[in-house]
This record gives structure tokens, C-alpha cells and sequence, in this order.
């Protein structure tokens, strides 16, 4: 069945910094200001990250509460927490706002170099993590960096950590990480189960050329600051409504030879197999 594209919108990240760019979403009513423009635009998926009072990133779960709160008195966009923080993070900072239940969390099934650093993922802490998920009756969303951590995924069902439909997050383009390549879908696709779905993630410049391979091959797709802070070549984008006005555009370009369209909240919400609200 031709399923509508998801768009997830990645509004801040933890390692996009006001000195990068001017634009990025900090305070909780900038980040729910961008929330609400996304959705008017066509993005059905928030996924958050929220910051301090310096604009630093953080995992405080009261944070992420008032940043859900004014969220939803504006939509109903679905609600995603990143589980991986910043590197650096311990596992019980990083997951402590599951008790807030949101509709997704994030979950990165392996670790990578992130510049200088490692985030580190052990089977171990990959475990903690799909246990906080899993008691507070959240939905995950597997981040795969690099092919292996598909294995590692299916490693966590095959034990029971997670369950079917797995909704999986293909974050290419990282120096070290899997490519950002249709050749790379085309590998990684056919290795997940029967009944999952999935949505590719272009970090920097790769962030639009890939939404487009995915939209062709029955994927859904991910932008924002998060990931890229460009419209176009030396171009900051003056915000992430404009990274989800140029996605649609792309979706709808395509749409002729792809007949899919963006999807609706709803529609989003079967295909993830999340509770109607
Ligand atoms: N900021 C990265 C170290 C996630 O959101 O789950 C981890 C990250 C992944 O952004
Ligand atoms: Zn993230």
C-alpha cells in the first residue's frame, strides 16, 4: 500500500548553538512557536530536544514538560523525545523524561564518534534505555547511525526489549556514520523485518537530496536544525518551517510519479501504529 510521507521535524538537537546560527529555537516558547509553524506546514512528527537557561542542552524533565505543555495547547503534532541527549550524558539524565510519556522517544541502537566525541550507546545502556521506554508505554523510534546498528535492533527484539512495528530512524551523513546514499537505503531497507516502517535523517547538505531518495523508495523523512541549519548553499534557513516548506515541495513535486503526499496527523498516527488522541 502507497503510504502518505511522514515529516518529522528535528527543531533543535543538542549540538546547534546560537554562535552557528541565529535562528536556532532555545527557549520553550521558541521551540513551541516552531512546533506549531511545522504542523501548520505539513510535519506530523516533533522530535525535542530542549535547553537551559544558557541555551545549553538538556534532558530536564521539567524542561521537556513545559515545552510539551505549549506545544499542545497550540496541536496536536505528535510528541518525540530524544533519549540521547548530548554526549556526555549519563542514561538516567537522558531518560528521565519518559515519565512524561510522550507518543515516541528515540532510541540509538549503537555508538559513534560525534566530532571529537563518542556517543556512547553499550548494549547495556541500549537495554536501560528500551526498558524506560517500554514502561511508560512509549513508542520507540530506533535511530541507526551505521548499518550494524540495525543488528543491534534486531538483537533488542529477538529478546523482547522492543516489539513489532519497529519505526526506524536512518540518520545518514555523519562523518563516520552510513552514507547518505540511495545505494545505502537500498542495503539497509530490505534488512528490517516485515510490517516496519522507516524515515531517513540527512545531516548538513545530504539533508534534502536524501528526503527525495526516500520518498521515492516508500520511506518518510526527517529535517530540521537538528540535522541541517541550511536552506540551500550558504544560506542559513531563517527558521524550520522553511526546512518543512521546502520538504513539501519536494513531496509535492514528486507526487505524479510517486502518488504519495504529505500525511495528516491521523494518518500518521496509524502508520506508527500510536494511540488516537
Ligand atoms: N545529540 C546526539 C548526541 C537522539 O536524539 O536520540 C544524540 C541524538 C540522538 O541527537
Ligand atoms: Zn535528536
Amino acid at each position: 500500500m502507497i503510504q502518505p510521507v511522514i515529516i518529522t521535524v528535528a527543531l533543535v538537537g543538542a549540538e546547534v548553538l546560537r554562535e552557528h546560527t541565529p535562528y536556532i529555537p532555545i527557549t520553550p516558547d521558541e521551540i513551541a512557536k516552531d512546533a506549531f509553524e511545522c504542523y501548520k506546514l505539513g510535519a506530523s512528527i516533533a522530535h525535542l530536544h530542549v535547553r537551559d537557561e544558557k541555551g545549553m542542552p538538556s534532558q530536564d524533565k521539567e524542561i521537556f514538560k513545559e515545552v510539551t505543555a505549549k506545544i499542545k495547547e497550540k496541536c496536536d503534532i505528535i510528541i518525540q523525545y530524544s533519549t540521547g541527549g548530548a554526549v556526555g550524558m549519563s542514561i538516567q539524565e537522558r531518560i528521565q523524561g519518559l515519565e512524561n510519556m510522550p507518543d515516541m522517544a528515540t532510541l540509538s541502537t549503537g555508538s559513534i564518534n560525534f566530532g571529537d566525541e563518542v556517543f556512547m550507546n553499550t548494549r547495556a545502556q541500549m537495554i536501560e534505555i528500551a526498558q524506560g521506554i517500554s514502561k511508560y508505554g512509549v513508542k520507540p523510534e530506533i535511530e541507526i547511525f551505521d548499518t550494524g546498528m540495525i543488528d543491534s535492533a534486531l538483537y533488542l527484539l529477538k529478546k523482547g526489549y522492543i516489539s513489532m512495528p519497529i519505526h526506524w530512524d536512518f540518520v545518514t551523513g555523519m562523518l563516520g556514520g552510513v552514507r547518505a546514499s540511495k545505494e545505502a537505503l537500498q542495503y539497509m531497507v530490505p534488512l528490517l523485518p516485515e510490517g516496519s516502517t522507516w524515515s531517513v535523517a540527512g545531516i548538513g547538505r545530504s539533508q534534502f537530496e536524501i528526503a527525495k531518495e526516500s520518498i521515492l523508495l516508500g520511506g518518510h523523512i526527517r529535517v530540521g536544525m537538528e540535522d541541517n541549519i541550511y536552506l540551500e548553499k550558504g544560506v542559513l534557513t531563517p527558521s524550520n518551517a522553511a526546512l518543512v516548506e521546502k520538504t513539501v515541495k519536494i513531496i509535492e513535486e514528486l507526487e505524479p510519479k510517486t502518488k504519495r503526499r504529505v500525511a495528516t496527523i491521523q494518518e500518521a498516527r496509524a502508520i506508527l501504529n500510536l494511540k488516537t488522541v
